[in-house]
């Protein structure tokens, strides 16, 4: 029986990922790509929506793919590829981009959450249009079932209509997908600010916890991280935001339940609980840092991978393009 298929993609925004796309992201993958047939795309188009150093950006998309295999995507499992290799999601998003509008566009909260943080000057064309580039990066692989944030829930609703009206206009084409909503346990938050996501571009360095950092750079994070007066390990997400998060990320890495973990810190500080959590988290990162810093070493191997997934990735979505400029009456060249 064939596989369903499965996309998703991380932003190279970053020298590193932060232990949130781990959690929230690469550990579900790493277990989806059993049971899909899974594309996992670096998605640097997406990423120069917002200013980039040329070199920076060559060097972030190869230390996110290199994260992408160090966590244990396989490219000989699943269709890892750098999505600007594949020309295909520019091409369909131009023609998505003709069928979406102008108003349904602006109803994006992401969108007007980052412009009005931008400011009308440093917000790009790209950024409005950013949903139905995402939309083409879906669309192009007859994707049954996306694995995304609640964040991004909206933007598939989008893709999901734009694929409906392509079909009713054009005929049946693209397979409307699914989104796989992260459950609120996997969504970890700043260390120093528990109220607001973990992210890569956060404001400040003290909060984030980055898969390439040095294990001791992270430990110091975590003995810092905020927490409350009570003094006790328990999880309650309103009113100990600090040590619920903490608990979610012992919970993720260790595999094990949030009572138990609450159960073996009761009646002892915070002090041995983030001790513990440190622990934790050093077992987990170091091989993952260690094979992703190997990877990069021989950037001409990553490459060669990156690119022959590149080509199984084209293959695939040039047919969906072909059946797309047919169908819409675009006269093929010859
Ligand atoms: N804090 C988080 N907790 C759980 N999951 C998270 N993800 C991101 N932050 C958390 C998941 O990681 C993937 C990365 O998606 P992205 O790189 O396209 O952008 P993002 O979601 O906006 O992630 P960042 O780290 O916050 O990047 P920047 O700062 O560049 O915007 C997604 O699957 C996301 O759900």
């Amino acid at each position: 029986m064939t596989k369903a298929r499965l996309y998703s993609g991380m932003q190279p925004s970053a020298d590193s990922l932060q232990i949130g796309n781990y959690i929230g992201a690469l550990m579900q993958w790493r277990d989806l790509q059993e049971s899909y047939d899974a594309f996992f795309s670096v998605v640097d188009l997406h990423a120069i929506t917002q200013p980039n150093d040329p070199s920076e950006l060559r060097e972030k998309t190869r230390r996110t793919a290199a994260q992408y295999i160090a966590a244990g995507i396989e490219p000989a499992k699943s269709t890892l590829y750098v999505q600007s290799h594949v020309s295909a999601h520019a091409e369909l998003a131009w023609i998505l981009g003709t069928l979406t509008g102008f108003g349904e566009a602006g109803r994006m909260t992401q969108f007007k959450d980052k412009s009005q943080r931008y400011g009308q000057d440093a917000t790009s064309v790209g950024l409005f249009t950013y949903p139905v580039l995402m939309a083409a990066d879906i669309l192009l692989y007859q994707t049954a079932v996306v694995p995304v944030g609640d964040d991004q829930k909206q933007h598939i609703e989008l893709t999901r209509v734009l694929a409906e009206r392509f079909n009713s206009r054009f005929g049946d084409t693209f397979r409307v997908p699914m989104p796989v909503i992260q459950q609120d346990t996997a969504r970890i938050y700043d260390l120093q600010n528990p109220l607001a996501k973990m992210s890569k571009s956060a404001e400040s360095d003290a909060g984030v916890l980055w898969l390439l950092d040095d294990p001791s750079a992270s430990a110091k994070k975590i003995m810092r991280a905020v927490t409350d007066s009570e003094g006790s390990v328990r999880y309650d997400r309103e009113a100990k935001p600090g040590v619920s998060n903490l608990l979610v990320i012992y919970a993720a890495l260790s595999g094990r339940q949030i009572p138990a973990i609450e159960d073996e810190y009761a009646g002892r500080g915070y002090g041995d609980f983030k001790k513990g959590l440190a622990e934790v988290l050093v077992s987990e990162f170091e091989p993952v840092r260690a094979r992703a810093l190997e990877l990069l070493d021989d950037p001409a191997e990553l490459d060669r991978v990156l690119g022959a997934n590149a080509d199984h990735a084209a293959e695939v979505a040039e047919t969906t393009l072909s059946d797309v400029y047919d169908r819409m009456g675009l006269l093929r060249r010859r």
